[in-house]
């Protein structure tokens, strides 16, 4: 019997990569989407056409919503998956700050409301959880972060995804539903959104070399993130749902730069050289021809912000037998030659 997995969040960077991986394992795949004015299933168009033609059937969709405690307990009562993965998320820190109540209702409760589900239908024999934490719950107060770091969220969005794994470690105990945590550090690729900030100096960059952009504009440069590969990522967040007992498991690079090091190291790629002058919100960015492409703008400060992340995942790499396989300069290449070549 093939196993069935039903993905939260599909249509995003995680989903799409996780839906992938699922379907090459043989596993059927269900996918939530919301309903939105223009469509958002472009991350997953390729594997939907490809496979809807064929006799059998193994990727589908469904509406659905986080915020709809009715519709998601009815998807798992119709469904029965082997395993949940909740990917969905209001998932920009610094969109958070404008729409505390909104993150907080779809990651915190969102969350609640899908161990809620497997609670009341008794899946607890049957369905495994992945709630998808984040190093944001750290806030980067100490140097490295890994599963015993004390939790110190910086935003509306961190202390939601604080609420979520909380929450998800509560069910376990009290349930003893197979609900597992990720902690996973900030992870890229060419499906990334644009607003986060390594897609946007990518693509930036890359319409800059081609004459499409002039400048590209950034907030904090300094900020210093450890930055791996959605690829590698969603393959250990299958591992976490795979062992005997829930877990919670740190996931992480091991290494650390900053934005500022992210925008040297694509340029160089490109074969721009920067040459940065000035301070504060007057530093810019210039190219080998005295072009300024790089400008500060205070619009993209945080209200607070988190200034260091780096993980230790000495705990998944020995015990999921887990280890990524991209590093910064492959993930960087990856992003680019998405940009020029659509090369998913
Ligand atoms: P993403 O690209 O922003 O995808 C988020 C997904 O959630 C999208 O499919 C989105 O749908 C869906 N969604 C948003 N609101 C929803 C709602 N109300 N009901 C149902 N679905 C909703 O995020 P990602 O980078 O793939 O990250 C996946 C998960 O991991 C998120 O929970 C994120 O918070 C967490 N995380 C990410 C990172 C990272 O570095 N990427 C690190 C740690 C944790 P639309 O496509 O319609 O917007
Ligand atoms: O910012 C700084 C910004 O928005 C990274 C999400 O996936 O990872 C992600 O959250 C850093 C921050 O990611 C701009 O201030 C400078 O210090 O790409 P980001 P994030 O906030 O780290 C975590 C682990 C998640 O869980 C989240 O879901 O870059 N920065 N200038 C900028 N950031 C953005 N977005 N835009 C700028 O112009």
């Amino acid at each position: 019997m093939k196993k069935k997995a039903l993905i939260f969040g599909v249509t995003g960077q995680d989903g799409a990569y996780l839906a992938k991986f699922l379907l090459k394992k043989k596993y059927i795949v269900h996918g939530i989407k919301r309903r939105t004015s223009s469509i958002n299933t472009v991350r997953v168009d390729d594997i939907y056409l490809d496979l809807h033609t064929k006799k059998d059937k193994y990727f589908f969709l469904h509406y659905g919503d986080l915020s709809d405690g009715t519709s998601i307990l009815n998807l798992i009562n119709k469904i029965q998956p082997n395993e949940i993965y909740n990917l969905a998320a209001q998932s920009h820190v610094a969109v958070s700050f404008e729409l505390p109540e909104y993150t907080s209702n779809i990651n915190a409760l969102g969350a609640l409301r899908i161990l809620e589900a497997i609670r009341a239908l008794k899946l607890e024999k049957k369905t495994k959880f992945y709630q998808a934490g984040t190093s944001e719950m750290f806030g980067g107060y100490n140097k490295i972060q890994k599963e015993n770091t004390p939790f110190h969220p910086k935003s509306p969005y961190g202390t939601s995804k604080l609420f979520a794994h909380w929450i998800t470690k509560n069910y376990r105990e009290s349930y003893n539903i197979f609900a597992a945590n990720g902690i996973l550090f900030n992870h890229e690729s060419p499906l990334r959104g644009e607003t986060f900030v390594t897609k946007k100096i990518v693509n930036g960059l890359v319409n800059i070399k081609q004459k499409k952009l002039n400048c590209i504009y950034l907030g904090n440069i300094y900020a210093k993130r450890d930055w791996g590969h959605a690829i590698d990522y969603v393959e250990a967040i299958w591992k976490i749902l795979q062992r005997k007992k829930a877990d919670d498991f740190v996931i992480s690079s091991g290494n650390q730069y900053s934005v500022k090091n992210f925008i040297n190291i694509t340029a160089s790629h490109l074969g721009i050289k920067i040459t940065w002058t000035g301070k504060g919100i007057k530093e810019k960015g210039y190219d080998q021809h005295g072009k300024c492409i790089i400008k500060i703008d205070k619009k993209y400060f945080r209200p607070n912000e988190v200034n260091t992340l780096l993980g230790n995942s000495s705990k998944a790499r020995k015990q999921l037998n887990w280890k990524p396989k991209f590093n910064i300069n492959k993930l960087i290449k990856d992003m680019i030659n998405y940009e020029y070549f659509n090369d998913k």
